[in-house]
Protein backbone atom coordinates (compact mmCIF):
# COMPACT_ATOMS: atom_id res chain seq x y z
CA UNK A 1 0.00 0.00 0.00
CA UNK A 2 2.77 2.47 -0.84
CA UNK A 3 0.96 4.84 -2.49
CA UNK A 4 -2.07 5.08 0.34
CA UNK A 5 -2.94 8.37 2.22
CA UNK A 6 -6.06 9.07 3.35
CA UNK A 7 -7.86 11.23 0.31
CA UNK A 8 -8.99 14.45 0.10
CA UNK A 9 -12.33 15.85 -0.98
CA UNK A 10 -10.98 17.13 -4.22
CA UNK A 11 -8.75 13.68 -4.87
CA UNK A 12 -12.29 11.69 -4.16
CA UNK A 13 -13.60 13.63 -7.55
CA UNK A 14 -10.88 12.72 -9.48
CA UNK A 15 -10.99 9.48 -8.57
CA UNK A 16 -14.48 9.23 -8.91
CA UNK A 17 -14.72 10.49 -11.96
CA UNK A 18 -12.17 7.67 -13.73
CA UNK A 19 -15.68 5.48 -13.57
CA UNK A 20 -16.71 4.66 -16.67
CA UNK A 21 -20.18 5.26 -17.33
CA UNK A 22 -21.35 7.45 -14.33
CA UNK A 23 -20.83 10.62 -14.33
CA UNK A 24 -21.14 13.11 -17.98
CA UNK A 25 -17.71 13.54 -19.67
CA UNK A 26 -16.09 16.69 -18.34
CA UNK A 27 -19.23 17.21 -15.81
CA UNK A 28 -18.38 19.41 -12.51
CA UNK A 29 -19.06 17.43 -9.61
CA UNK A 30 -19.13 18.19 -5.60
CA UNK A 31 -18.05 16.01 -2.68
CA UNK A 32 -18.94 15.94 0.71
CA UNK A 33 -16.79 13.70 4.12
CA UNK A 34 -19.91 12.44 5.14
CA UNK A 35 -18.42 9.10 7.35
CA UNK A 36 -20.01 9.03 10.69
CA UNK A 37 -18.92 6.08 11.69
CA UNK A 38 -15.99 4.52 13.84
CA UNK A 39 -13.67 3.81 11.52
CA UNK A 40 -13.46 4.91 8.22
CA UNK A 41 -13.60 8.04 5.78
CA UNK A 42 -16.54 8.32 3.65
CA UNK A 43 -16.90 10.58 0.28
CA UNK A 44 -20.35 11.26 -1.70
CA UNK A 45 -19.30 12.83 -5.04
CA UNK A 46 -22.25 13.61 -7.02
CA UNK A 47 -22.88 15.33 -10.19
CA UNK A 48 -25.40 18.77 -9.76
CA UNK A 49 -26.52 18.69 -12.74
CA UNK A 50 -27.86 15.29 -13.37
CA UNK A 51 -28.31 14.13 -9.91
CA UNK A 52 -26.04 11.24 -10.54
CA UNK A 53 -23.66 10.29 -7.13
CA UNK A 54 -21.49 7.76 -5.89
CA UNK A 55 -20.21 6.83 -2.58
CA UNK A 56 -16.47 6.66 -2.06
CA UNK A 57 -15.52 4.57 1.00
CA UNK A 58 -11.62 4.75 2.48
CA UNK A 59 -10.29 3.05 5.18
CA UNK A 60 -8.35 4.35 7.59
CA UNK A 61 -4.88 3.31 9.22
CA UNK A 62 -6.35 3.87 12.62
CA UNK A 63 -9.96 3.15 14.44
CA UNK A 64 -11.60 6.87 14.19
CA UNK A 65 -13.43 6.30 16.71
CA UNK A 66 -10.33 6.34 18.99
CA UNK A 67 -7.64 8.39 17.03
CA UNK A 68 -3.47 6.96 15.64
CA UNK A 69 -3.02 5.55 18.98
CA UNK A 70 -5.09 2.37 17.40
CA UNK A 71 -3.98 1.16 14.60
CA UNK A 72 -6.09 -0.85 12.36
CA UNK A 73 -5.24 -2.82 9.48
CA UNK A 74 -6.01 -1.83 5.98
CA UNK A 75 -6.97 -5.02 4.68
CA UNK A 76 -10.12 -4.56 6.01
CA UNK A 77 -11.26 -2.61 2.88
CA UNK A 78 -10.03 -6.04 0.82
CA UNK A 79 -12.24 -7.84 3.19
CA UNK A 80 -15.27 -5.47 2.60
CA UNK A 81 -15.23 -5.50 -0.53
CA UNK A 82 -15.19 -9.10 -1.53
CA UNK A 83 -17.81 -9.75 1.53
CA UNK A 84 -19.99 -7.29 -0.17
CA UNK A 85 -19.77 -9.32 -3.85
CA UNK A 86 -20.47 -12.55 -2.36
CA UNK A 87 -23.48 -11.53 -0.50
CA UNK A 88 -24.64 -9.38 -3.52
CA UNK A 89 -24.33 -12.80 -5.21
CA UNK A 90 -26.61 -14.46 -2.75
CA UNK A 91 -28.40 -11.47 -2.17
CA UNK A 92 -28.38 -9.42 -4.78
CA UNK A 93 -30.93 -6.63 -3.73
CA UNK A 94 -30.22 -6.21 -0.38
CA UNK A 95 -26.61 -5.08 -0.46
CA UNK A 96 -25.16 -1.85 -2.48
CA UNK A 97 -23.85 -2.42 -6.18
CA UNK A 98 -19.84 -2.32 -5.65
CA UNK A 99 -18.64 -0.73 -8.74
CA UNK A 100 -14.82 -0.69 -7.95
CA UNK A 101 -12.35 -1.21 -5.24
CA UNK A 102 -8.51 0.01 -5.45
CA UNK A 103 -7.05 -1.54 -2.70
CA UNK A 104 -3.77 0.96 -3.12
CA UNK A 105 -5.88 3.47 -1.75
CA UNK A 106 -7.84 0.78 0.76
CA UNK A 107 -10.59 2.65 -1.38
CA UNK A 108 -14.14 0.72 -2.32
CA UNK A 109 -16.68 3.13 -5.08
CA UNK A 110 -19.98 1.76 -4.27
CA UNK A 111 -23.53 2.74 -4.89
CA UNK A 112 -25.50 6.14 -3.13
CA UNK A 113 -27.77 5.03 -1.27
CA UNK A 114 -28.92 8.15 -0.17
CA UNK A 115 -32.60 7.74 -0.91
CA UNK A 116 -32.65 5.21 2.14
CA UNK A 117 -31.78 5.74 5.79
CA UNK A 118 -29.83 4.83 8.31
CA UNK A 119 -32.44 2.02 10.20
CA UNK A 120 -31.04 3.38 13.50
CA UNK A 121 -31.80 6.98 12.68
CA UNK A 122 -34.91 5.70 10.93
CA UNK A 123 -36.50 3.98 14.22
CA UNK A 124 -35.05 6.43 16.68
CA UNK A 125 -37.36 9.07 14.61
CA UNK A 126 -40.20 6.62 15.18
CA UNK A 127 -40.90 5.55 11.70
CA UNK A 128 -41.84 1.38 11.18
CA UNK A 129 -40.56 -0.41 8.03
CA UNK A 130 -42.61 -3.70 7.62
CA UNK A 131 -40.75 -5.10 4.94
CA UNK A 132 -37.52 -5.02 6.81
CA UNK A 133 -37.93 -8.62 8.81
CA UNK A 134 -38.61 -9.52 5.76
CA UNK A 135 -35.86 -8.30 3.97
CA UNK A 136 -33.31 -9.66 7.03
CA UNK A 137 -34.54 -12.62 7.56
CA UNK A 138 -33.67 -13.74 3.35
CA UNK A 139 -30.31 -11.84 3.33
CA UNK A 140 -29.39 -13.62 7.17
CA UNK A 141 -30.48 -17.10 5.51
CA UNK A 142 -29.25 -16.67 2.18
CA UNK A 143 -25.86 -15.51 3.16
CA UNK A 144 -25.34 -17.85 6.36
CA UNK A 145 -26.87 -20.91 4.49
CA UNK A 146 -24.57 -21.01 1.56
CA UNK A 147 -21.20 -19.58 2.83
CA UNK A 148 -21.66 -22.55 5.07
CA UNK A 149 -21.11 -26.43 4.85
CA UNK A 150 -25.22 -26.93 4.63
CA UNK A 151 -25.11 -24.96 1.03
CA UNK A 152 -21.67 -24.68 -0.39
CA UNK A 153 -19.35 -26.96 -1.16
CA UNK A 154 -17.09 -28.20 1.73
CA UNK A 155 -13.89 -28.14 0.36
CA UNK A 156 -14.60 -24.77 -1.32
CA UNK A 157 -15.57 -23.27 1.99
CA UNK A 158 -11.97 -24.03 3.54
CA UNK A 159 -10.55 -21.97 0.91
CA UNK A 160 -13.00 -19.05 1.44
CA UNK A 161 -12.23 -19.05 4.99
CA UNK A 162 -9.00 -18.17 3.98
CA UNK A 163 -9.45 -15.11 2.90
CA UNK A 164 -11.82 -14.19 5.51
CA UNK A 165 -8.90 -14.38 8.53
CA UNK A 166 -9.68 -11.13 9.54
CA UNK A 167 -7.46 -11.26 13.23
CA UNK A 168 -7.87 -7.44 14.03
CA UNK A 169 -11.06 -6.55 13.39
CA UNK A 170 -12.41 -9.69 15.40
CA UNK A 171 -9.90 -8.64 18.07
CA UNK A 172 -11.76 -5.48 18.65
CA UNK A 173 -14.84 -7.96 19.19
CA UNK A 174 -13.12 -9.91 21.34
CA UNK A 175 -12.53 -7.12 23.51
CA UNK A 176 -15.22 -4.74 22.80
CA UNK A 177 -17.83 -7.20 23.19
CA UNK A 178 -16.83 -9.98 25.13
CA UNK A 179 -13.90 -8.75 27.57
CA UNK A 180 -14.33 -4.85 28.54
CA UNK A 181 -18.18 -4.94 29.41
CA UNK A 182 -17.05 -7.59 32.68
CA UNK A 183 -14.07 -5.82 33.83
CA UNK A 184 -12.56 -2.39 34.73
CA UNK A 185 -11.56 -1.74 31.57
CA UNK A 186 -9.96 1.84 30.02
CA UNK A 187 -11.99 1.63 27.13
CA UNK A 188 -15.62 1.70 28.86
CA UNK A 189 -18.15 4.65 28.58
CA UNK A 190 -20.42 4.60 31.59
CA UNK A 191 -23.04 6.57 32.61
CA UNK A 192 -22.19 7.87 36.14
CA UNK A 193 -25.91 7.01 36.66
CA UNK A 194 -26.07 3.27 36.22
CA UNK A 195 -22.84 2.48 37.75
CA UNK A 196 -23.56 -0.33 40.26
CA UNK A 197 -25.27 -1.71 37.86
CA UNK A 198 -22.28 -1.65 35.51
CA UNK A 199 -19.77 -2.65 38.61
CA UNK A 200 -22.46 -5.34 39.12
CA UNK A 201 -21.38 -7.73 35.46
CA UNK A 202 -17.93 -7.58 37.11
CA UNK A 203 -18.67 -9.94 40.11
CA UNK A 204 -21.27 -11.70 38.50
CA UNK A 205 -19.36 -15.28 37.27
CA UNK A 206 -22.37 -17.02 36.58
CA UNK A 207 -22.86 -14.40 33.92
CA UNK A 208 -19.14 -14.51 32.77
CA UNK A 209 -19.03 -18.14 32.23
CA UNK A 210 -21.96 -17.62 29.92
CA UNK A 211 -19.88 -15.13 28.04
CA UNK A 212 -16.67 -17.28 28.14
CA UNK A 213 -18.43 -19.93 26.45
CA UNK A 214 -20.12 -17.55 23.54
CA UNK A 215 -16.49 -15.55 22.98
CA UNK A 216 -15.20 -19.01 22.71
CA UNK A 217 -17.41 -19.85 20.11
CA UNK A 218 -17.08 -16.34 18.02
CA UNK A 219 -13.62 -17.83 18.29
CA UNK A 220 -13.54 -21.12 17.17
CA UNK A 221 -17.19 -21.75 15.71
CA UNK A 222 -16.41 -21.21 11.81
CA UNK A 223 -19.92 -21.95 10.23
CA UNK A 224 -20.98 -19.36 8.12
CA UNK A 225 -19.05 -16.44 6.18
CA UNK A 226 -20.31 -13.54 9.06
CA UNK A 227 -21.03 -9.68 7.97
CA UNK A 228 -19.52 -9.59 11.92
CA UNK A 229 -21.32 -5.81 12.55
CA UNK A 230 -24.84 -6.38 11.43
CA UNK A 231 -25.98 -3.36 13.66
CA UNK A 232 -28.87 -1.06 12.99
CA UNK A 233 -26.26 1.72 11.48
CA UNK A 234 -25.21 -1.24 9.09
CA UNK A 235 -28.17 -1.21 7.59
CA UNK A 236 -30.30 1.17 5.06
CA UNK A 237 -34.02 1.45 4.66
CA UNK A 238 -37.24 2.85 2.55
CA UNK A 239 -40.32 1.41 3.51
CA UNK A 240 -39.41 -1.29 0.50
CA UNK A 241 -35.93 -1.53 -0.10
CA UNK A 242 -33.38 -2.58 2.65
CA UNK A 243 -29.56 -2.58 1.97
CA UNK A 244 -26.97 -4.32 4.37
CA UNK A 245 -23.47 -2.33 4.47
CA UNK A 246 -20.01 -2.19 6.03
CA UNK A 247 -19.35 -5.75 6.51
CA UNK A 248 -15.36 -4.73 7.12
CA UNK A 249 -15.60 -7.30 10.07
CA UNK A 250 -16.36 -10.06 8.01
CA UNK A 251 -14.84 -13.78 8.92
CA UNK A 252 -16.05 -17.04 9.62
CA UNK A 253 -17.92 -17.41 12.79
CA UNK A 254 -21.15 -18.20 14.58
CA UNK A 255 -24.43 -17.47 12.83
CA UNK A 256 -25.78 -16.85 15.72
CA UNK A 257 -23.63 -13.65 16.18
CA UNK A 258 -25.16 -12.01 12.95
CA UNK A 259 -28.38 -12.67 14.10
CA UNK A 260 -27.95 -11.90 17.70
CA UNK A 261 -27.06 -8.47 16.39
CA UNK A 262 -29.88 -7.38 14.36
CA UNK A 263 -32.18 -8.55 17.59
CA UNK A 264 -30.00 -6.63 19.90
CA UNK A 265 -30.25 -3.22 18.11
CA UNK A 266 -33.96 -3.63 17.84
CA UNK A 267 -34.38 -4.61 21.43
CA UNK A 268 -31.90 -1.44 22.08
CA UNK A 269 -33.99 0.62 20.42
CA UNK A 270 -36.92 -1.22 22.30
CA UNK A 271 -35.53 0.15 25.57
CA UNK A 272 -34.82 3.67 24.32
CA UNK A 273 -38.43 4.34 22.78
CA UNK A 274 -39.30 5.06 26.52
CA UNK A 275 -37.20 7.99 26.41
CA UNK A 276 -38.04 9.01 23.00
CA UNK A 277 -41.74 9.04 22.62
CA UNK A 278 -45.32 9.06 24.56
CA UNK A 279 -48.50 7.46 24.88
CA UNK A 280 -49.96 5.80 22.06
CA UNK A 281 -46.90 6.12 19.64
CA UNK A 282 -44.95 4.63 22.41
CA UNK A 283 -47.17 1.62 22.64
CA UNK A 284 -47.50 1.35 18.69
CA UNK A 285 -43.93 1.44 17.93
CA UNK A 286 -43.12 -1.06 20.62
CA UNK A 287 -45.32 -3.22 19.43
CA UNK A 288 -43.96 -2.99 16.30
CA UNK A 289 -40.63 -3.63 17.27
CA UNK A 290 -41.67 -6.92 19.15
CA UNK A 291 -43.54 -7.88 16.27
CA UNK A 292 -40.18 -7.33 14.46
CA UNK A 293 -37.85 -9.05 16.61
CA UNK A 294 -39.42 -12.58 16.42
CA UNK A 295 -40.45 -11.67 12.35
CA UNK A 296 -36.88 -11.22 12.04
CA UNK A 297 -35.87 -15.14 13.52
CA UNK A 298 -39.29 -16.64 11.82
CA UNK A 299 -38.59 -15.11 8.26
CA UNK A 300 -34.21 -16.17 8.78
CA UNK A 301 -35.80 -20.04 10.08
CA UNK A 302 -37.99 -20.36 7.44
CA UNK A 303 -35.94 -19.46 4.57
CA UNK A 304 -33.30 -21.55 5.71
CA UNK A 305 -35.31 -24.45 5.75
CA UNK A 306 -36.08 -24.22 2.80
CA UNK A 307 -32.43 -23.74 1.35
CA UNK A 308 -31.79 -26.86 3.21
CA UNK A 309 -34.63 -28.67 1.55
CA UNK A 310 -33.69 -27.84 -2.10
CA UNK A 311 -29.97 -26.92 -1.96
CA UNK A 312 -28.21 -29.23 1.09
CA UNK A 313 -26.41 -31.99 -0.59
CA UNK A 314 -24.75 -33.66 2.34
CA UNK A 315 -26.18 -36.69 3.41
CA UNK A 316 -25.66 -36.53 6.55
CA UNK A 317 -26.30 -32.90 7.31
CA UNK A 318 -29.97 -34.13 5.44
CA UNK A 319 -30.07 -36.88 8.09
CA UNK A 320 -33.97 -36.70 9.72
CA UNK A 321 -34.01 -33.85 13.02
CA UNK A 322 -29.98 -33.07 12.51
CA UNK A 323 -31.52 -29.49 11.04
CA UNK A 324 -34.26 -28.95 13.83
CA UNK A 325 -31.30 -29.71 16.31
CA UNK A 326 -28.95 -27.32 14.04
CA UNK A 327 -31.72 -24.47 14.51
CA UNK A 328 -32.60 -25.20 18.20
CA UNK A 329 -28.77 -24.36 19.16
CA UNK A 330 -28.74 -21.58 16.99
CA UNK A 331 -31.68 -20.15 18.95
CA UNK A 332 -29.60 -20.62 22.06
CA UNK A 333 -26.62 -19.08 20.25
CA UNK A 334 -28.72 -16.29 18.96
CA UNK A 335 -30.28 -15.35 22.33
CA UNK A 336 -26.46 -15.29 23.64
CA UNK A 337 -25.45 -13.16 21.21
CA UNK A 338 -28.19 -10.77 21.25
CA UNK A 339 -27.13 -10.41 25.07
CA UNK A 340 -23.53 -9.23 25.11
CA UNK A 341 -24.33 -6.85 22.07
CA UNK A 342 -26.82 -5.26 24.05
CA UNK A 343 -24.51 -5.11 27.19
CA UNK A 344 -21.49 -4.08 25.51
CA UNK A 345 -23.29 -0.87 23.65
CA UNK A 346 -23.99 0.41 27.23
CA UNK A 347 -21.39 -0.07 29.08
CA UNK A 348 -18.55 -0.38 26.88
CA UNK A 349 -16.75 1.48 24.00
CA UNK A 350 -18.92 3.01 21.11
CA UNK A 351 -22.74 3.07 22.71
CA UNK A 352 -26.03 3.38 20.52
CA UNK A 353 -27.34 7.05 19.51
CA UNK A 354 -30.93 5.05 20.08
CA UNK A 355 -29.91 5.35 24.15
CA UNK A 356 -26.98 8.02 24.41
CA UNK A 357 -29.49 10.55 22.70
CA UNK A 358 -32.16 10.69 24.95
CA UNK A 359 -31.06 14.09 26.83
CA UNK A 360 -33.12 13.77 30.36
CA UNK A 361 -30.65 11.82 32.43
CA UNK A 362 -33.38 9.11 34.37
CA UNK A 363 -34.97 8.50 31.15
CA UNK A 364 -31.42 7.98 29.54
CA UNK A 365 -30.59 6.05 33.19
CA UNK A 366 -34.00 4.07 33.03
CA UNK A 367 -33.79 2.61 29.32
CA UNK A 368 -29.45 1.68 30.10
CA UNK A 369 -31.13 -0.57 32.83
CA UNK A 370 -33.66 -1.94 31.14
CA UNK A 371 -31.16 -3.18 28.03
CA UNK A 372 -27.98 -4.23 30.29
CA UNK A 373 -30.92 -6.36 32.47
CA UNK A 374 -32.34 -7.82 29.04
CA UNK A 375 -28.80 -8.57 27.97
CA UNK A 376 -27.97 -10.05 31.33
CA UNK A 377 -31.39 -12.20 31.75
CA UNK A 378 -31.08 -13.24 27.59
CA UNK A 379 -27.39 -14.56 28.02
CA UNK A 380 -28.44 -16.44 31.27
CA UNK A 381 -31.26 -17.68 29.77
CA UNK A 382 -29.52 -18.64 26.21
CA UNK A 383 -28.82 -22.64 27.02
CA UNK A 384 -32.07 -23.36 27.65
CA UNK A 385 -33.82 -20.85 24.85
CA UNK A 386 -36.65 -23.03 22.65
CA UNK A 387 -38.58 -19.90 21.20
CA UNK A 388 -37.76 -16.50 19.69
CA UNK A 389 -40.95 -15.21 21.80
CA UNK A 390 -39.15 -16.12 25.30
CA UNK A 391 -36.27 -13.30 23.61
CA UNK A 392 -39.30 -10.75 22.86
CA UNK A 393 -40.85 -11.63 26.36
CA UNK A 394 -37.36 -11.19 28.16
CA UNK A 395 -36.94 -7.07 26.65
CA UNK A 396 -40.51 -6.35 27.32
CA UNK A 397 -40.30 -7.46 30.91
CA UNK A 398 -36.78 -6.08 32.20
CA UNK A 399 -38.07 -2.66 30.58
CA UNK A 400 -41.35 -2.51 32.28
CA UNK A 401 -39.70 -3.42 35.58
CA UNK A 402 -37.41 -0.53 35.04
CA UNK A 403 -40.54 1.97 34.14
CA UNK A 404 -43.04 0.93 36.68
C1 LIG B 1 -13.04 0.52 17.58
S1 LIG B 1 -14.39 0.08 16.63
C2 LIG B 1 -15.79 0.17 17.64
C3 LIG B 1 -16.98 -0.47 17.07
O1 LIG B 1 -17.33 0.13 15.83
C4 LIG B 1 -17.73 -0.85 14.91
O2 LIG B 1 -18.91 -0.49 14.27
C5 LIG B 1 -17.87 -2.14 15.69
O3 LIG B 1 -19.16 -2.31 16.22
C6 LIG B 1 -16.86 -1.95 16.73
O4 LIG B 1 -17.04 -2.78 17.84
MG1 LIG C 1 -19.31 -0.34 10.52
Amino acid sequence: MSNYHPLTETEAIEIASTLPGLFSAGAKLACREIGDGNLNLVFHVSEPKTGRSIILKQALPYAKVVGESWPLTLDRARIESEALQIQADLAPRLVPKVYAYIPELALTMMEDLSDHVILRRGLIEGHQYLEFAAHIGQFLARTLFFTSDFGMNQQQKKIQSGRFINPELCKITEDLIFDDPYTDSPNNQIDPGIMDVAKALRSDHELQRHVAKLRYGFLTKGQALLHGDLHTGSIFVTKHSTKVIDPEFAFYGPMGFDIGAVLANLALNFAAQGGRAHGQTLIEMREYLAETMISVWEQFEQHFRSLWATHCTDRLLREANFLDHFLAELLQDTFGYAGCKMIRRIVGLAHVADIDGIEDQTLRNRAQRAALASGVALIKIHPQATTIHELRDIVIRETNCQER
